[in-house]
């Protein structure tokens, strides 16, 4: 059996041990707390991929007599390879050095040092004392500078002082970490011991594949929502004497609430792959996801580039909601596509408001007394429901798991028109792979439905590979 690489996260405390090995553990269970010195006692918190434990992180108790215990080692006369029990055997039963104890106890056991500081302050004696314990235990470590705040001044104070201590260095934020930070701080744990490497690189490749995984699913979460979501359909037998608006108004009303409601589970299941159970993520308040799917912001916001409105026209045929404004702005989509200078003012003229609105989008028929809604005749609700969650999966994404609250949200909502949908950016062969995608929903695609799931399934994945590596 291959040992298991561990790695105690050690520091002063309230620096943001626990917050760091949260994020790093993607473990929203280990306690996160304002108030220094609440952990008493060190924490195992493995991780696994495929039910099998591949790297375990240890969360210790903050130093709480450093200066002293630096002292004792000091002077201690006994051979190296016993100092850490020496010293634990000599303190064990004083209150005064607990913690200290506690967390040298993991290092007994050989495991790595991941020394955590908030490189937002400036360095104090105490600390020197901390890393000198640390490199008179002998263990491997690195240093890890967590700012909390944006101060930086103290930066370079830090580094150089560092670079008589540790194998490696990181500055890393435990509040907004990305993915690929978090791959990068797990690669360069490899530097601080050779004898680690091969066990880390298996780690590496073990989160790698896994967030592969968990992209595979999401993509399927959003092919099965997009197919459930655009291949509904209700229709009700009209009589003489039914209030036809109410029936309208009734069928578009169930068919917005199914919606919303299939669009919130699949958030939900997304948001359980990525390991946010316990704490809500809260989206920005500016964030245009706080916007319902029918709201006239969201349409604005989401609304396609002219592009995407083109090809809207060409797949639909006859007028789609845009079509009417663009009518009226006297361009035909012949003139529209011609005139690409244009395009984006045109977009700032007519407002995103203007070209649809939410409830016309979802349609209405009339056939043989019945009156039907769905499936959706407008391609623009497609890309609309993908460009909500591709912004509701970038923001689970990059939420860090050491994150517990929200102050300085970054908004994912400009201020002006421009479009923000991430489905604006595909190229023409993407959009003709969406079309193709679309017209087995419809029906009336002829060809393999498998396929066109297939490659609509890349063109997804594709998307979220690049939004978790942004
Ligand atoms: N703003 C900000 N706060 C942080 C950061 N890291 C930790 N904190 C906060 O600092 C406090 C102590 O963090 P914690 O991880 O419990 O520190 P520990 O005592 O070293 O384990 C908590 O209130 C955290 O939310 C950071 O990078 N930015
Ligand atoms: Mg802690």
């Amino acid at each position: 059996m291959r040992t298991v690489p561990e790695f105690a996260v050690v520091g002063h405390p309230n620096e943001g041990k626990s917050s760091v090995l949260s994020t790093l553990a993607e473990d929203d269970s280990v306690r996160i707390s304002p108030m220094p010195g609440e952990t008493r006692e060190c924490q195992s918190f493995p991780v696994s991929v495929d039910g099998h434990e591949i790297i375990r992180f240890i969360d210790t108790p903050g130093f709480q007599n450093p200066q002293k215990t630096l002292r004792w080692m000091q002077e201690y006369q006994g051979a190296d390879e016993h100092l850490l029990q020496a010293f634990i055997d000599a303190h064990q039963e004083n209150p005064d050095f607990h913690d200290d104890c506690s967390l040298l106890q993991p290092l007994l056991r050989g495991a790595g040092i991941i020394f955590v500081v908030d490189g937002s302050r400036p360095l104090r004696n105490m600390d020197r004392a901390e890393m000198e314990i640390l490199r008179l235990t002998g263990c491997p470590r690195m240093a890890i500078i967590n700012c909390k705040d944006e101060e930086t001044d103290w930066l370079p104070k830090w580094q150089q002082e560092f670079r008589k201590h540790f194998n490696s260095i990181r500055i890393f934020n435990s509040c907004k970490a990305t993915y690929g930070e978090r791959i990068a701080l797990l690669e360069s744990l490899k530097s601080i011991d050779q004898d680690l490497q091969p066990v880390l690189d298996q780690v590496v490749t073990a989160f790698k594949r896994d967030w592969q995984e968990r992209n595979r699913q999401v993509t399927e979460l959003l092919l099965t929502f997009l197919e459930q979501g655009l291949r509904y359909s209700r229709s009700f037998a009209l009589k003489s004497g039914t209030d036809e608006t109410a029936v309208k108004n009734k069928l578009h009303k169930e068919y917005e609430e199914y919606l919303r409601s299939l669009e919130k589970k699949c958030q939900k299941q997304i948001r359980a792959l990525y390991k946010h159970n316990i704490f809500n993520v809260e989206l920005p308040d500016q964030s245009i996801l706080q916007e319902d799917l029918f709201s006239g912001k969201t349409w604005e916001f989401l609304g396609l580039n002219s592009s995407q409105l083109i090809m809207a026209g060409a797949v639909s045929g006859a007028a789609v909601g845009a079509g009417v404004d663009i009518a009226a702005a006297g361009m035909s989509f012949g003139i529209f596509s011609t005139i690409g200078g244009l395009v984006g003012a045109a977009g700032t003229a007519i407002k995103g408001r203007e070209f649809l609105s939410g409830r016309e989008l979802l349609g209405m028929r009339l056939d043989n007394q019945q009156l039907r809604v769905g499936p959706v005749k407008n391609i623009q609700l497609l890309f609309i429901l993908l460009d909500r969650q591709f912004l509701f999966y970038s923001h689970i994404v990059n939420w860090a798991h050491g994150r517990r609250d929200y102050n300085n949200p970054a908004s994912d909502m400009s201020n002006s028109l421009q479009k923000i949908g991430l489905t604006g950016t595909w190229s023409r062969a993407e959009r003709k792979v969406t079309e193709k995608f679309w017209g087995t929903l419809q029906g009336i695609e002829s060809s393999a439905t498998d396929e066109q799931r297939d490659t609509m399934g890349q063109l997804i994945r594709k998307t979220l590979r690049e939004i978790s590596l942004r």
